[in-house]
């Protein structure tokens, strides 16, 4: 039986368990990515596994997020991650140079190589043939020390493009598209592999784009086949020879295809507060707009760029919407500076932010109270951009000008004819904002220079064989990591610091929910289907356990956060009968006996001591999980197989 792209390059990887549909398997990484909302913890986790020097081909740590520096934090952590860096073997891309997935794609990114990130799109990659996957930073860290990363192996999801976008339809489209057909749940558990003849109607930023928002169907991963296009990118960033050929084989098995034919896609728009929500343009037009912001990993490439700043050209936007762009990379802003396009962007009356994550994780440009912000980003989260009431809307670069231009939602086709863009053969190569570690004889003598700001790992507990807790904490279906523990300007300088970050700890929820937790000392939390989705911030397992959380609860959970649970120590269980969701409520004292025997079984049984209820629930651990939830943690369970 022939092999799928992704199976291919998961065969290559393979270090242990066995290519089944849903069964443990440990890959190989050879490259790995952090940036620093999630890498000053990495790194602290790195550090605490006692090892000198990283394992991997390549590994790079990006500062992107957190760039405003609006006090000694974010400085202090940015010197920690580069002096770290510097040390243990990692190149470090320093704040301006880029945004993480962008910098990768241009020049590290290799195709059929395996790549893990603390960045839940970091399958990015995927748009230039590698198997990228995001992670909790712990699992990077390991990845870093030489360790496997462990997955559950996939189902084969295939999307067959036919046909050519018209004018003004784009791959944002295409990543809308796909979230309409799947939802925010419809990628769990599976890889996307991108196909058919209209894949070589797309470049690879475009590619990159839709594998970028794979991660928001829930996807283990996305890729597209690596072929001439591929090999043309690589070889305007300088790098052929990077460049290997992939394909499927012709008799590659599917557990599901699906068709989209690309001329027949209008330009669509994903409306509050999910990714899925996702209708026409048109049937949107006249929707008075505030606010505009054009960047972001998912748009922010040079053809992205380009093609923002011939729309705009010799144009003004309304007075009374606010445009942002941020472009993707040094390399991206450097080359609109060149060719003229950057005097374009500015004469419109954009503001240019910094080449940064900027306001897609709410670090600045908040909307004003209530306001509509159309967004070429991927997440649309309640609360996200900073103003609690505001409502984000995701769209294309082409749809974001068309609303700057005229205040409203409008489809962009109606902007006229579409320019033409020309993308020059080579692109402007310079790696100067990329430092390389220090070579092994001097990295020994070199001192880690800490901040402050950065606090230690919260305290891990073993999983004891009874538990009695009081159920804190009761949620709904599709909580993402942001409701668990939110971003924005004001929190995310203290990433390095839980006791800091736990005063917010389900703030979009339950503001009490910090005090209550803390009061309760140990606590379990419930939720429903697709709980954790959305980001890797292995925050929104850590928080809570420093908060006393022990178990939680749910109908279903995101395959990032689930991991992030386990390596934190807190025990993830689901009902066995999603209904059973309703027969507990905020305060009932729960009770479990005979964990470990549960834990081996796949069952443990509930009770409900306030109502007397017994519920039925299930779990389904690997002995390697069994053994770092008895540790208590990942990093206990590394300690104790190291020593
Ligand atoms: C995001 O887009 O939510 C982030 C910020 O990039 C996160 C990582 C983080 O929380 O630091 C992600 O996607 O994993
Ligand atoms: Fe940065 Fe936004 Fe991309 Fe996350 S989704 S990596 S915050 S640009």
């Amino acid at each position: 039986m022939g092999l799928t792209i992704a199976q291919k390059i998961i065969k290559a990887h393979l270090i242990g368990g066995e290519m089944t549909v849903g069964s443990e398997i440990a890959l190989k990484i050879d490259q790995t990515l952090t940036q620093d909302a999630t890498g000053t913890m990495a790194y602290l986790e790195f550090e605490a596994m006692g090892i000198d020097r990283v394992r991997t081909e390549r590994s790079v740590a990006y500062i992107d997020h957190n760039t405003l520096q609006s006090g000694f934090e974010n400085a202090d952590d940015h010197r920690f991650i580069q002096s770290i860096a510097k040390k243990h073997g990692i190149y470090f891309s320093r704040p301006g140079n880029g945004i993480c997935h962008q910098v990768h794609l241009e020049r590290f990114g290799i195709p059929g190589k395996t790549l893990i990130g603390s960045d839940s799109h970091t399958p990015t990659g995927g748009g230039i043939g590698m198997l990228a996957f995001g992670a909790g930073g712990l699992d990077v860290a390991v990845a870093m020390g030489g360790g496997a990363y462990y997955i559950t192996m996939p189902k084969m999801i295939k999307v067959n493009l036919t046909g050519k976008l018209r004018p003004f339809v784009t791959a944002k489209d295409v990543s809308l598209e796909i979230l309409r057909i799947l939802s925010v749940k419809g990628g769990v558990g599976s890889i996307i592999e991108w196909g058919g003849e209209g894949i070589k109607t797309l470049s690879v930023p475009e590619r990159a784009t839709i594998t970028n928002m794979g991660t928001e169907l829930g996807a283990t991963t996305s890729i597209f086949p690596s072929d001439e296009i591929t090999r043309d990118f690589l070889r305007a960033e300088g790098r052929e020879a990077d460049f290997v050929a992939l394909e499927s084989d012709a008799d590659a098995v599917y557990d599901r295809v699906i068709d989209i034919d690309l001329s027949t896609l209008k330009p669509l728009i994903a409306c509050p507060h999910s990714p899925d929500n996702v209708v026409t343009v048109e049937s949107l037009k006249g929707t008075k707009v505030d606010q505009v912001c054009i960047g972001s990993c998912t748009n922010s490439s040079l053809l992205d760029m380009l093609k923002v700043a011939a729309l705009l050209k010799g144009k003004t936007i309304k007075p009374e919407v606010s445009l942002s762009i941020s472009p993707g990379s040094k390399q991206v802003l450097s080359m609109l500076s060149e060719c003229g396009a950057l005097t374009d962007i500015l004469a419109s009356g954009a503001r240019v932010l910094e080449c940064a994550c900027g306001p897609c994780i709410g670090m600045g440009f908040s909307p004003n109270s209530a306001g509509v912000s159309l967004r070429t980003f991927n997440r649309n989260f309640e609360g996200r951009s900073g103003t609690a009431d505001a409502k984000v809307y995701l769209v294309s670069p082409e749809t974001a000008v068309a609303a700057a231009l005229t205040g409203e939602i409008t489809d962009p086709i109606l902007l006229g004819e579409m320019p033409k863009i020309e993308m020059p053969k080579a692109f402007r190569i310079d790696d100067s904002a990329v430092i390389a570690p220090a070579p092994v004889e001097e990295a020994k003598d070199l001192e880690i220079l800490r901040g402050p700001n950065i606090k230690k790992f919260p305290d891990c507990h073993p999983q004891e064989d009874a538990i009695r807790a009081e159920l804190v904490l009761k949620v709904g279906d599709n909580i993402t990591t942001d409701h668990i523990m939110p971003a924005g300007a004001k929190i995310l300088p203290y990433r390095s610091n839980i006791p800091f970050l736990s005063q917010y700890c389900f703030g979009v929820c339950d503001k009490t929910f910090p005090e209550r937790a803390k009061a309760a000392g140990k606590s379990i939390v419930v939720g429903g289907s697709n709980y954790g989705q959305g980001s890797s911030r292995e925050h929104a397992a850590l928080v809570p356990l420093y908060l006393g959380v022990r178990v939680v609860i749910t109908k279903s959970f995101a395959r990032i956060h689930v991991a992030n649970l386990i390596n934190a120590g807190i025990m993830p269980l689901t009902f066995a009968d999603p209904a059973d969701y309703d027969k507990v409520k905020e305060g009932d004292m729960l009770s479990i006996d005979g964990v470990w025997a549960g834990m081996d079984s796949g069952s443990m049984t509930l009770c409900n001591e306030t109502t007397g209820e017994k519920i039925a629930l299930v779990c389904s651990f690997t002995e390697r999980q069994k053994a770092i939830l008895k540790a208590g943690s990942l990093l206990a369970y590394t300690g104790e197989q190291l020593n």
